[in-house]
């Protein structure tokens, strides 16, 4: 494995490190689980996995404060257990189990946890953008300091609502931080084939928003770069564009066999960028962990996706009585 020169903040700990190595592994195993318990048939629909893509999130999770909001696209697992939601809850809804986040009836792209104020999961490509807004007009509007993650895909970017949004984001300084994670596909199409101008964190420009390409397979160089992001958002300055450059291993969802490029190229990226091998070989290399210490949670983490699966197979199919349920808001009578 190549090493790489990381932009480490002195910032960091050993203690960190290993945090942001078991919530890129608890991402990455529970995918892998979910994967099999398709091939089973045990989750039906779509199922987008994030695979490869785990130092983005974490990164940012890492540079987030109690209160941010965040939101995403289908791809839309690791967001979930990245900020704290309950690994039973999402595997449950994967495979529309009473137990799930969405009692079952929502699946893989509606789930919600306004506790952990992540606020979906969007099956519509880019609709989650405006919303990113929204949700950010609602902070400045209350007065406290809180920033909203708005993520979307390379593809996504070639959307016209992304930039209806740039132009009011911009216009009205809203807290929120844009974060495009530019795995390089938008299902089949390469960003080669797609795309006129592919530095996407210029795209802003015309409206005056700040933003840069950051190593997306490097968590330090994630969370250094929202850490920046963030401040902007917090000191009143708008909206702030962060391009990811990443990559995803597996198949656009799980019905894609991925034919529009090599093995080699997956492969020669897996080899050369992957993230969690990224942190294991600073943890070892640097003596912050020994070989048994990382065994050992990688142990834990694998009980408890193990133990998610057990509860999502246990927990029953909703009755059919709640096909009539959860459709409209219940709205108080004085609203
Ligand atoms: C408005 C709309 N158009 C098309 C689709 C079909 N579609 C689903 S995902 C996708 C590609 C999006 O790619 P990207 O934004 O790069 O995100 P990624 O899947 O790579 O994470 C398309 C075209 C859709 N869901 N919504
Ligand atoms: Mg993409």
């Amino acid at each position: 494995m190549a090493t790489r020169k990381t932009k480490a903040k002195s910032n960091t700990s050993a203690e960190d490190l290993k945090a942001y190595y078991r919530d890129m592994l608890l991402i990455r195993r529970f995918e892998e689980k979910a994967g099999q318990l398709y091939g089973m048939g045990l989750i039906g629909g779509f199922c987008h996995l994030y695979i490869g893509q785990e130092a983005v999130v974490v990164g940012l999770e890492a540079s987030a404060k109690e209160g941010d909001k965040r939101l995403t696209s289908y791809r839309d697992h690791g967001h979930m257990l990245a900020c704290g939601m309950d690994p039973n809850g999402v595997m449950a809804e994967l495979t529309g189990r009473e137990g799930g986040y969405s009692k079952g009836k929502g699946g893989s792209m509606h789930m919600f946890s306004a506790e952990k104020h992540f606020y979906g999961g969007h099956g519509i490509v880019a609709a989650q953008v405006p919303l990113g807004a929204g949700l950010a007009f609602s902070d400045q509007y209350k007065g406290n300091d809180n920033v909203t993650f708005t993520y979307f895909g390379d593809g996504a970017a070639n959307q016209g609502q992304v930039y209806e949004t740039f132009n009011m984001a911009a216009l009205w300084k809203l807290p929120v931080v844009f974060v495009i994670e530019n795995n390089q596909y938008a299902m089949g199409t390469s960003q080669q084939r797609s795309t006129s101008s592919p530095d996407i964190h210029t795209r802003g420009i015309a409206f005056g928003i700040p933003g840069e390409a950051v190593d997306g397979m490097d968590v330090l160089a994630v969370k250094e770069a929202g850490e920046k992001a963030v401040a902007h958002c917090r000191a009143g300055k708008g909206p702030y564009i962060l391009e990811m450059m990443t990559y995803r291993y597996r198949g656009h969802s799980m019905s894609d066999p991925a034919k529009y490029r090599t093995r080699e190229e997956v492969q020669k990226i897996r080899e050369k960028s992957d993230c969690i091998e990224h942190v294991r070989e600073m943890l070892i290399t640097g003596k912050h962990a020994t070989e048994d210490e990382l065994k050992e949670i990688d142990k834990e983490i694998k009980a408890v996706v193990n133990a998610s699966a057990e509860f999502a197979k246990e927990s029953p199919e909703p009755d059919l009585s709640e096909l009539w349920t959860d459709i409209y808001a219940d709205i108080p009578q004085e609203a």
